[in-house]
């Protein structure tokens, strides 16, 4: 049977409760979306702070568990069957500890599947293009010459904005009830502040969105995720 001390991330980052889900991330809207979830299903989890530095992701070790070098990652000592499970891919993570515990997943099928829906529009659409938006408006990208990948994304951010923002007219979670889909999707709002690019995408004329913010922001598990691992 294979056990935690079989993987070998386990070498860099110990465990100090073997029994308990193991999360190795750095509190970016990636990785916020794991602690979050772990803190809203009140399953009991250890973090290890694993930061975006070559020494940490491209180690040996973490690619043992991660060969996509990304944070956020998993293990279950008690997954399936049992067994412990490693998993990343934050979308994967949220579906898997959502149907672990049976909470923010919709209490339907039909809410399922919408739950489905509005995570893969963040996975595929609002995550990508608002990381985009981030490497060329605040980081690197900024100082090319060429304006017109910027422009792109700004485009985009703000496309994706409107579609957000018409749906939660007279919603107060994506889906009707609080899920994973508002896991996935409301660190990402968030971040347009730290890009600097909330003035360019227009966000304050986004009321419905800028209200669902704080409505996701005032959740005391939503606080502590999203300083869980501690960046010091
Ligand atoms: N699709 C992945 C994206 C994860 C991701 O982009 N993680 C970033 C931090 S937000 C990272 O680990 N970057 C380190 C690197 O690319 O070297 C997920 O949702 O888990």
């Amino acid at each position: 049977m294979t056990t935690l001390a079989d993987f070998p991330i386990t070498q860099k980052w110990p465990p100090a409760n073997p029994d308990v889900i193991q999360l190795y991330a750095f509190p970016t809207p990636n990785g916020v979306k794991a602690s979050i979830m772990l803190e809203e299903t009140g399953l009991p989890y250890e973090a290890h702070k694993v930061t975006l530095a070559d020494a940490d992701v491209k180690s040996a070790e973490f690619l043992s568990l991660n060969p996509n070098n990304k944070i956020p990652a998993i293990i279950d000592p008690d997954g399936p069957g049992g067994e412990p499970l490693g998993l990343w891919e934050s979308g994967a993570i949220l579906i898997y500890l959502a149907e672990k515990t049976g909470k923010f997943m919709g209490d339907s099928p039909t809410q399922k599947y919408a739950t489905h829906q509005w995570l893969m529009f963040q996975m595929g659409g609002v995550g990508p293009m608002f990381g985009q938006l981030g490497f060329f408006y605040k980081f690197a990208g900024s100082e090319y010459e060429d304006k017109r990948p910027q422009q792109r994304y700004i485009n985009e951010a703000k496309r994706l904005l409107a579609v957000l923002e018409k749906h939660m007219e007279g919603h107060d979670w994506v889906t009707g009830a609080y899920s994973i889909a508002d896991i996935a999707i409301a660190p990402w709002l968030r971040a347009l502040d730290f890009y600097g690019a909330r003035d360019v995408v227009g966000w304050g004329n986004h009321k419905n969105l800028v209200a669902y913010l704080d409505r996701f922001l005032d959740r005391p598990a939503v606080q502590k995720g999203l300083v869980t691992p501690s960046r010091d």
